[in-house]
């Protein structure tokens, strides 16, 4: 690749199967980077590497692949399409200087386009965005309903730059009168479009504009500049990979009219870097993909990673083209570039200059919504399924893995079933973790209502060293999320100074079982008031024993309830589908808060019980076709309605007996 006068990185996002990887594909090849496109059907793109990818024929990482055009470095960063990998996508945008939304000409925008556009037009930083309308080549391809439904759902700052007329593309600034009547009359509107949404961003062009004056090519590439990158006006081009046609405008325009974003100038540090993606290559091991913010990448100088903590000596670095590795003396910002074989490295990991403070900005990571409780097959392999998923993790942090001491399962939160697959087909194949996936169960607790008394006895005299406690205690319900209080009230010695603790042992003890359904106890106060002792008999044991069976008892008799989790959710949808995400809330005994608008957007916030929406992502994706995104948050315990906590005893009573025979 020859010298450049400028480096800049374009995100190319949108749906599945828009052609993204095809266009990207033939980007390079036009360019002279690679002799002739791969096809994904014939899984020879550059893009597609992975096994996973190959087999399914789609995307599942984000690659870089650099190509220069007329001077120009560009990295285009391919990305996939699915919901469940929206992270790589939502990264790309980030460390973008521009974002190309590919776009099926012959079909919808898609959901994919709409939620990225959300996260684009919400980013701290502007920067521009363009559309390319591939496919153009189909029958069924149709520009002016495809540029209708991006005005009206993205933006109607965006504006078509050229028309597709057999197989060609004809600028809307070109001279036109050749052009067929239908074609000339959608030309000209277009150009009108265009210029409503640019002029404005220079006095003079918009002088000439409103007095009907002709305006230069110059002038007009002096607005395009200033009016992308205020967010006023997004081009939408269109081709098709097939036929190539549009798809050296891509190259000329983003060459001509994206230059690299400033970053902030982090004054204690010469070197800052992000690691956009790290993956696992089975011949090369682990590659880590780094955007250079500030300075360069040199082999063999030292950097830091300050989550860990760590000093790395940097070893060979590389630019990466797809899968290949090509050596390179030094990376420099805002280039990216690669290292290979560190393991200290994960996605989202922040290299920099040694001992310094610096505040980087970092990838977005989406909430897992769908959690699922995970167990491995062969019951050995438990910690091997830990350390697994955590090496996994380096490569995707959106997912969560833990442990629930209380549920006894190990649980799994994920973006969807896609990325669930390809963590077990991972599983599988890098570290021979078979699994079985369960339910995840709701952690429910106990607690009271009223107050009760109970004597607690526990006396053993027959022969021998005997057992003799005996405890009186009251309880009443503390407030919500109080805890577990104890109070010593014992008068006269009644108990011995050394047995009260035992007693508050035996009870913590009880509590954490649980009484009426094995689920822990919370929120009691235990007055402890009276006892008896035996000055022989009594020991340690006696009175944690006597302490748990008062505490059974009285718990039994101060109306015993159960508590479930309550999460808030905040639920964003198109207006049309606000009726149906209320009705459905409404059935899940869920809470509406508040609803309000932001954009094109609603926003509920809601308050549901975990219960019934620990596969609410599922439903969610089946109401919306993806058209939303919500988030939840753990707000407090509430009781559960005695008609629905009955059905819960029975249950979990069955599987604790079933466990106890076992
Ligand atoms: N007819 C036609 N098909 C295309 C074009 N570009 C890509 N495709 C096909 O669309 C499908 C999806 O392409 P791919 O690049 O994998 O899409 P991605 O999921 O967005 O990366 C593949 O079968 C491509 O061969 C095009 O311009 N015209
Ligand atoms: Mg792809």
């Amino acid at each position: 690749m020859g010298l450049s006068e400028k480096t800049i990185t374009v995100a190319v996002v949108g749906s599945v199967k828009s052609g993204k990887t095809t266009l990207v594909e033939n980007l390079l090849a036009k360019a002279g980077v690679i002799d002739k496109p791969g096809k994904v059907e014939s899984k020879n793109t550059v893009s597609d590497f992975d096994p996973f990818e190959q087999e399914r024929q789609i995307s599942i990482n984000l690659t870089v692949e650099p190509l220069v055009w007329k001077n120009v470095k560009i990295n285009f960063l391919d990305t996939p399409g699915f919901l469940d990998f929206k992270m790589d996508s939502m990264s790309a945008i980030k460390f973008s200087d521009a974002v190309l939304f590919v776009v099926d000409g012959s079909s919808d925008i898609g959901v994919t386009t709409e939620m990225l556009w959300d996260y684009y037009l919400n980013l701290e930083q502007k920067k521009p965005a363009l559309f390319f309308l591939n496919k153009m080549d189909k029958a069924e391809a149709d520009q002016s309903r495809v540029v209708d439904q991006i005005r009206s759902l993205l933006s109607n700052r965006a504006a078509p730059l050229s028309v597709h007329a057999n197989d060609k593309v004809v600028s809307v600034f070109d001279d036109l009168s050749g052009l067929p009547e239908e074609l000339r009359n959608a030309a000209a509107e277009y150009k009108e479009m265009v210029l409503d949404a640019v002029a404005e961003a220079d006095d003079v062009v918009l002088e000439k504009y409103l007095s009907g004056e002709e305006i230069t090519q110059e002038e007009l590439s002096r607005c395009f500049k200033s009016a992308m990158a205020n967010g006023n006006f997004f081009p939408i081009m269109a081709g098709s990979c097939i036929n190539d046609s549009g798809l050296e405008n891509v190259l000329d325009f983003l060459s001509e009219n994206v230059s690299p974003l400033p970053v902030s100038d982090f004054p204690n540090a010469d070197t800052v870097g992000i690691v956009l993606k790290t993956y696992m290559d089975p011949y090369v091991g682990r590659i880590s993909v780094i955007k250079m913010l500030k300075g360069s990448l040199t082999t063999g100088s030292q950097l830091w990673n300050p989550d860990t903590e760590q000093l790395i000596t940097i070893p060979k670095v590389s630019f990466i083209v797809g899968k290949k590795i090509v050596d390179a003396e030094t990376v420099a910002a805002p280039d990216i570039g690669a290292i290979v074989k560190v393991e200290e490295l994960a996605t989202n990991s922040v290299l920099c200059t040694p001992n310094v403070k610096v505040d980087v900005p970092r990838l977005d990571v989406p909430q897992p919504l769908l959690p699922k409780a995970i167990e491995p097959k062969t019951k050995s392999d438990q910690e091997k399924l830990l350390s697994s998923l955590h090496k996994i993790q380096t490569e995707d942090p959106s997912f969560i893995v833990f442990y629930d001491r209380e549920m006894k399962q190990t649980v799994i939160e994920v973006q969807g079933e896609m990325q669930l697959n390809a963590i077990l087909g991972k599983l599988h194949d890098r570290y021979h973790v078979e699994v079985t996936l369960a339910p995840r169960e709701v952690p429910y607790r106990e607690t009271i209502k009223g107050r009760a008394q109970a004597q607690g006895r526990y006396v053993k005299q027959t022969g021998g060293h005997g057992q003799y406690g005996v405890v009186f205690i009251e309880i009443w319900p503390t407030e919500r999320s109080a805890g577990y209080e104890f109070e010593d009230a014992i008068f006269g010695g009644a108990i011995p100074n050394n047995y009260i603790p035992s007693v508050d042992k035996g009870i913590r003890e009880r509590m954490s079982k649980g009484v009426i359904a094995g689920y822990p106890v919370v929120d009691v106060h235990v007055k402890l008031f009276d006892g008896k002792y035996h000055p022989v008999d009594s020991s340690d044991m006696a009175f944690q024993i006597a302490g748990s069976l008062a505490f059974q008892e009285a718990f039994m008799n101060a109306k015993p309830i159960l508590l479930e989790p309550i999460y808030k959710i905040t639920i964003k949808v198109p207006e049309e589908l606000v009726g149906d995400i209320m009705g459905d809330i409404n059935a899940r005994r869920g809470r509406v808060l508040g609803i309000s608008a932001e954009g094109k957007w609603q926003v509920i916030t809601a308050e549901v019980p975990y219960a019934e929406i620990i596969e609410y992502a599922k439903d969610f994706m089946s109401i919306t076709g993806g058209r939303g995104i919500y988030n939840t948050e753990f707000v407090r315990y509430e009781e559960v309605p005695p008609n629905i906590a009955e059905q819960i005893i029975e249950k979990r009573k069955a599987i604790l007996e079933k466990e106890k025979a076992e």
